[in-house]
């Protein structure tokens, strides 16, 4: 019998197709125009060979190799849900009454499933909240670096993740945009917990509109064809130079908007001092983009209305505060902040969803729990958490302690996927007494835990996915019955929270449906107090879907709009009520590596600075994957090469190094080293290799710190250090790397297969 199940993930909408309890296809939503292009993973990935079939426990752990053991190498013992329960419980209770709640660290990054109600690392820290507390992260590896700057120089976020200006005003308004790491297509195969249709529709229609795109990156791919937009190749980590001397040619020009800077702006004689000497001279010779191009773009920018963004990517390199802070002040200098469909923002090219036309409406999400722990990190220092207990880290003005940690617990992330230099990593994951993990799949994170707790996939539960980026809710039904012993990590911790006294106060005494039931009346009367009468639940789980109302062309939406209007009455939330050219807080915290404006602050690796074998190491996203999610599909491994991820070079880099198309490399620096497939593509600059994260680490010597990975994971050659004091963010893409040929036999890759299980008495 074959059932068809609306279902949904950060890859997209789609119905599930059932046949005989297995999940055997999957099809496009019919709604969606762009039906969404990695769900032909889905099927193979759940019910892959790496599923975790029932609960394990590293047997060094139940032989009492827990602190100070490096863990990776290890056996797993196979152990009963009660049994894994009863310990976990006990291990949980003794860790809070000896060392204090803040000895566990709960901060579980990570992008989990697109579900509302089982969304993990919610789960995970409403169960962690509850029990007494934990020791937690703020930021986004995404954006992390951005998060902490915004607020003092234009007082939200939302300028980088938040609701900015819809791509219908850029379309209406703006004649140009610059796009500073283009506006990749493939990075709009993924929205969280959203419909994937948006993207390229959006970027589509404002080209047909007449916008005439500028893709300022080292990867001429960063803008699909169809776009046509002029590619300006530049040096990696080079942006902010580029940007100051745009800035500084404007001032040479005396077209500064000096009325805009006067009224809306503070700092611009303190910035405009510090520009002397950065002319589109100094920057080519930075960035590798001819004087006469910065200068073109510079004018043409004074010439029409313009749009300016970056990705993201931008800010994950060292000091990756100051070109986001420099585009910024180019758009105060053109005085375009604010006016229809120009001005800045970040991000349109970094993920479905952003910048989409849309009414702000009431979002679905689980309830958290107060946390009564407040040591916390900011997300990319986990592995100096680990190293320095007790240590002190400066960060945004202030210093944090850093608290003893003897237990990690991460369910929905996965830091041997996210973090840099895992080698590093993995000597620091050495100093907890008992690391938790819940996961689907033997990822390398669960082979670095201690006690394995098997997790469902959304195909097996029900739940209901939202974002606050586009206009649908959809229903995600059940397909199959949990695989193995898979439980829902909802019931995980509902067990746990029984055993420490508190399942009712976790549970709300309320089952799945009762609960989806919970948050669909929740939202239901939110939406009825801004006006949108939502279908009731019975209605839009059968009907799979709510749709909300689209917004017309007149109600396109420009951030900043009434600031730049008025910014007497609408001042915005920084100390001067003004966007901070110059910002006296910065200033004041002392930060050489983040002074009181933006600057050009030469990054601590990069092409300027590199030896003529060296390469410029960009570990982009995936095309092919959600960061590691689906590794195991077929769309990943019709991609790789030789079973490794594909190192994408320059044909002329390649040949220099005597490597061609379709051979393994080994990429190598002194961090680390990894496999890796060639693939030639001459619309890279050269110097530069793109390496996607999300091959699953598969060192040859497991638990061996600098072992090779097989696999291809970037993450054993980027840099775990801080992009600067103010934010603290991870820099991934500020890497240098070099590559030979690959000589030796080629190892197996032994990821997608469970690690080595051993039977033991308990
Ligand atoms: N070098 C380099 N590194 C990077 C980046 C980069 O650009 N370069 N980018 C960074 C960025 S922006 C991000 S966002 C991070 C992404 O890092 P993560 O968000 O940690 O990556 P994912 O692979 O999505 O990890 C999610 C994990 O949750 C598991 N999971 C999924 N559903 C469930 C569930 O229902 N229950 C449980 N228990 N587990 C579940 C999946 O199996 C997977 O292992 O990577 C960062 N790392
Ligand atoms: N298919 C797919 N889409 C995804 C994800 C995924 O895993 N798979 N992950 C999602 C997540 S969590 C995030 S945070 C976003 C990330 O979104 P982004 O950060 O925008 O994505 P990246 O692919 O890392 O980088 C985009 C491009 O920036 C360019 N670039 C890198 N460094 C520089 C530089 O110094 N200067 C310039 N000018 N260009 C540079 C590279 O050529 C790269 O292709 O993507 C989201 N979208
Ligand atoms: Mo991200």
């Amino acid at each position: 019998m074959t059932e068809i199940k609306p279902h949904a993930a950060h890859w997209g909408f789609f119905d599930a197709v059932v046949e005989n309890g297995r999940l055997t296809g999957v099809r496009p939503w019919a709604q969606d125009p762009v039906p969404a292009s990695l769900i032909e993973s889905v099927p193979a990935t759940v019910h892959s060979a790496a599923r975790i079939d029932q609960p394990y426990i590293r047997k060094g752990w139940l032989e009492g190799r827990r602190r100070g053991h490096l863990r990776g190498g290890d056996p797993f013992v196979p152990v009963s849900w009660d049994k894994v329960t009863r310990l976990l419980a006990e291990e949980t209770a003794r860790t809070r009454a000896e060392h204090g709640n803040s000895a566990i660290y709960g901060g579980s990054y990570g992008w989990s499933s697109a579900g509302r109600f089982h969304h993990a690392k919610s789960q995970l820290q409403r169960f962690l909240g509850q029990g007494g507390g934990y020791s937690y992260s703020i930021n986004a590896y995404s954006y992390a670096t951005a998060q902490p700057l915004m607020p003092h120089i234009v007082g939200t976020n939302d300028i980088v993740l938040g609701r900015m200006t819809d791509w219908s005003a850029i379309a209406q308004h703006a004649k140009q945009m610059l796009c500073f790491g283009g506006l990749a297509a493939k990075n709009g195969f993924v929205t969280s917990g959203g419909a994937a249709m948006t993207y390229g529709p959006n970027m589509r229609a404002a080209k047909a509109a007449g916008l005439r795109l500028v893709n300022i990156s080292p990867c001429r791919g960063d803008t699909e064809d169809a776009l046509a937009a002029e590619w300006v190749p530049i040096r990696p980590g080079t942006d902010a130079a580029m940007i100051l001397a745009m800035i500084n040619h404007i001032v040479t020009l005396g077209r500064e908007d000096r009325a805009f800077l006067a009224t809306h702006c503070t700092g611009w004689d303190k910035l405009e001092s510090t520009l002397a000497g950065k002319t589109p001279e100094w920057a080519a010779d930075i960035t590798g983009v001819p004087a006469a191009t910065i200068r073109d773009l510079a004018e043409r920018c004074l010439d029409q209305p313009s749009m300016l963004t970056a990705s993201w990517s931008l800010q994950r390199a060292d000091y990756g505060e100051q070109p986001y802070w420099a585009l910024i002040a180019l758009a105060a200098a053109l005085g375009s902040i604010g006016k229809p469909g120009q001005g800045v923002a970040f991000g349109y090219g970094s993920s479905g969803g952003m910048g989409n036309p849309k009414r702000e409406m009431p979002s679905i999400s689980l309830p958290a729990s107060r946390n009564p722990v407040s040591d916390f990190i900011p997300v990319g220092r986990i592995t100096e958490l680990l190293e320095r207990p007790g240590g002190t880290l400066s960060y945004n003005g202030r210093e944090i302690t850093l608290p003893d940690i003897r237990m990690v617990w991460w369910a929905g992330g996965n830091p041997f996927h996210h973090h840099q230099d895992l080698n590093r990593l993995l000597r620091a994951w050495s100093r907890p007494e008992t690391i938790v993990v819940h996961e689907p799949w033997w990822t390398a994170l669960a082979r670095h835990a201690d006690i394995v707790l098997p997790a469902t996939t959304t195909l097996e539960r029900n739940d209901i996915a939202h974002s606050s980026r586009d206009r649908f809710v959809r229903a995600m039904h059940q397909a199959i019955r949990p695989l193995g012993q898979a439980r829902n990590d909802h019931d995980i911790l509902a067990d746990l929270a029984d055993a420490a006294g508190f399942r009712d106060r976790f549970t709300e005494q309320r089952d799945e449906g009762a609960w989806l039931r919970h948050l669909y009346a929740r939202w239901h009367q939110a939406c009825a107090r801004v006006g949108f009468d939502a279908p009731d639940f019975e209605e839009f789980w059968h009907h799979g879907h709510v749709e909300m109302p689209a917004i017309g062309p007149e109600e396109a939406y420009t951030q900043f709009s009434d600031f730049a209007k008025d910014p007497q009455e609408h001042p915005l939330d920084t100390p001067s009520g003004k966007v901070e050219l110059f910002s006296e807080t910065i200033a004041g915290f002392g930060y050489a590596d983040c002074p009181g404006h933006p600057t050009w602050i030469t990054p601590r690796e990069w092409l300027g600075g590199a030896a003529a074998d060296e390469l410029h190491l960009l570990s982009y996203q995936p095309p092919t994957r959600l960061h590691s999610q689906l590794d195991p599909g077929p769309i990943a491994a019709r991609d790789k090469i030789q079973g490794r991820e594909p190192l994408v070079i320059h044909p002329e880099d390649a040949a220099a190094r005597g490597v061609e198309a379709g051979q393994v490399v080994r990429v190598f620096n002194a961090r680390g080293a990894c496999l890796a497939g060639v693939r030639l593509d001459d619309r890279l600059a050269r110097g530069v290799v793109l390496l996607a994260t999300g091959a699953w680490f598969d060192p040859l010597e497991p638990g061996m710190p600098g072992s090779l990975c097989v696999h291809g994971n970037p993450n054993v050659l980027t840099a775990d250090i801080g992009t600067s004091t103010l934010s603290q963010g991870p820099s991934a893409q500020s890497c240098l790397v070099r590559i030979e040929p690959w000589l030796g036999e080629l190892p197996p890759v032994r990821a997608h297969v469970p690690p080595a299980i051993e039977e033991m008495a308990l």
